[in-house]
């Protein structure tokens, strides 16, 4: 049987989603910051950020290491969870592409576990973290592919910009 999940490509912004689980490119800190991170923490208000002050201060005091992934309250998002993941850095010297596969799938098990069906991920370190567009879009597309669970049956990817979105396209073409 095949479990692979639905995946659409939409271009626009993630914090106008209406899914179960909606997933922020987030920093260790889970105090928020630019990016879709502001856009999570502006749009779905305190009740997000009272979540991860709570978690930093009960399990990741040292903060969230990267790679991994935690779910919070969505407040006022149209979403019931939002995950929280933090991606790596881009690297023109070390290959962190494990990592970056590892926010996909981490993000996936914990949306798994919420019983969430569909899941919102934006592009992953392709912003402030340096990540090359194409290449993020090719972790995304094979990552979600190859782990996502099966009660997870729709993942949407928020694309910000039309490069963006022709780049998953692109990856989608290639291994979908
Ligand atoms: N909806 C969808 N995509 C967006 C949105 C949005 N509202 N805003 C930006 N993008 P980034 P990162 C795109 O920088 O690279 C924060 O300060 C953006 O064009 O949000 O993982 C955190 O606190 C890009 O393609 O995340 C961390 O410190 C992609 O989303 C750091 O940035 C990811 O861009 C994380 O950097």
């Amino acid at each position: 049987m095949n479990t692979r999940p639905a995946i659409t490509l939409v271009l626009g912004d993630i914090t106008d989603q209406h899914v179960d689980a909606l997933v922020n490119a987030a920093n260790s800190s889970l105090l928020g910051g630019g990016g879709v991170d502001g856009a999570v923490h502006r749009r779905g208000g305190k009740a997000i950020l009272d979540d991860c002050r709570r978690l930093r201060a009960s399990r990741y005091g040292k903060g969230l290491p990267t790679g991994r992934a935690v779910a919070t309250t969505a407040g006022e998002l149209h979403a019931e969870h939002v995950i929280h993941t933090v991606g790596p850095v881009h690297s023109a010297t070390e290959d962190r592409s494990d990592l970056l596969a590892s926010c996909y799938r981490e993000s996936l098990r914990v949306a798994g576990e919420l019983g969430a069906r569909s899941v919102a991920f934006p592009a992953i370190s392709t912003g402030i973290y340096g990540w090359p567009m194409d290449d993020g879009a090719r972790i995304a597309v094979r990552t979600v592919l190859e782990s996502a669970p099966a009660s997870v049956t729709d993942v949407r990817f928020v694309l910000f910009d039309r490069a963006a979105y022709q780049a998953f396209e692109t990856a989608l073409a290639e291994q979908g």
